[in-house]
């Protein structure tokens, strides 16, 4: 497949409400859209970097510019075997997982239109359907956290996760636990912790959590192991994971029995599928994570986690979870079982809508081979 052009857009979608964890609070939700076209075909991804470095180091400006300088250079105009051929030849460069990710599902979906085949089915997945929570940031108070946590529940979602910061853990998770004493609830720290905050999480032990998520910093896997001898409770890794090699040496040292799977932290889909296939090799429990994607990302998560080792719930909620005007076409909603549908169109299986892309571009540009 030859790649003629790119474009690249960068975006600014609002947000329902604020969306706040232990590393900032997001109004607007940043992020670049990437089209690939090649050979009469389009392909759509999305790179999840936000406004400001705060779940990684990459922003939209960082991606735009290793995207622009680099991997854009190595990519347009060359005849691409396939995805691991393009993975060979950004292979030199160090790190920017994110941009990686954002250009790497932009083939995946060129490449399954031409063929005809679905992401889900390009990947491996299995499922028509897939089990998903919501994730609940960071409220002004308890009873604010309760009320929202009614609210979703009420929608028909079954697990709920609610984001964690020193100060605001114990008495928010009692909080949820005491109105809701059979929900599937698990929480996510985003590295805010230090081993010697292990009092907080003893406190969470007997809370019936389904995990605890990322609770210390992200290059850290010996003080997470040190936590988890200390609690019965699954420690769970999303930042600390960026590639199968962190993903083995985790679970060889005991740092985690659960992994969070996201495909943007981990440069893409397919080192997200070499963490799956090494987890279910190891019957090691995975999931979905998120980052409030846009319906492009929406319909990729949806995808791989149709994979079997996706036992546990995702962070795949509704399109209607975070805007009010998605970007892509058809929207996803929850089934009442608590799961989504997984796409079953050619590639991501969905329609950009241009006019709405339109209206939230920031900056626009096209590259070509
Ligand atoms: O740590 O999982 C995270 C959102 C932005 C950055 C990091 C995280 C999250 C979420 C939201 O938890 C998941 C979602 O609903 O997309
Ligand atoms: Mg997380």
């Amino acid at each position: 497949m030859r790649i003629e052009s790119v474009d690249l857009f960068h975006v600014r979608m609002r947000l329902k409400a604020p969306f706040e964890t232990s590393f900032g609070v997001e109004h607007d939700r940043d992020a670049l859209i990437l089209r690939l076209r090649g050979e009469g075909i389009e392909g759509w991804g999305e790179c999840v970097a936000g406004s400001f470095p705060g779940y990684s180091y990459e922003t939209v400006g960082t991606a735009w510019h290793v995207l622009e300088s680099f991997f854009l250079p190595a990519t347009l105009g060359q005849d691409l075997a396939g995805v691991a051929d393009f993975r060979r030849r950004i292979g030199a460069y160090k790190g920017h997982p994110l941009a990686r990710a954002g250009l790497e599902l932009a083939l995946w979906d060129l490449l399954g239109r031409g063929d005809g085949v679905s992401l889900a089915r390009q990947l491996g997945g299995t499922a028509a359907r897939v089990p998903v929570g919501v994730s609940i940031g960071i409220q002004p108070d308890a009873a604010s956290l309760v009320g929202m946590a009614e609210r979703f529940v009420a929608e028909g979602y079954r697990r709920v996760k609610i984001k964690i910061k020193p100060g605001r853990d114990v008495a928010d998770i009692g909080a949820v636990r005491a109105a809701f004493p059979e929900l599937a609830l698990q929480v996510d720290a985003n590295s805010a912790y230090a081993l010697e905050d292990a009092p907080v999480f003893e406190a969470m032990d007997g809370m019936s959590l389904l995990l605890i998520e990322q609770p210390l910093a992200e290059d850290d896997l010996l003080d997470h192991a040190g936590l988890q001898r200390r609690l019965s409770t699954p420690l769970c890794l999303d930042e600390s994971i960026l590639s199968v090699r962190h993903a083995r040496q985790a679970l060889d040292c005991g740092a985690c029995r659960v992994i969070n799977i996201k495909p943007a932290r981990l440069s893409g889909l397919s080192e997200a599928v070499a963490v799956h296939d090494l987890c279910l090799s190891r019957g090691i429990p995975v999931w979905c994570g998120g980052m409030l994607e846009t319906g492009i990302g929406r319909a990729s998560n949806l995808a791989l986690a149709s994979l079997p080792g996706f036992v546990l719930p995702g962070d795949i909620s509704a399109s209607d979870r975070y805007y009010a005007e998605d970007i892509a076409w058809p929207r996803f909603s929850l089934n009442r079982d608590s799961t989504i549908d997984v796409p079953t169109g050619p590639g991501l299986g969905i329609e950009v809508d241009e006019g709405a892309l339109r209206k939230v571009t920031l900056r626009r540009q096209t590259f070509n081979g």
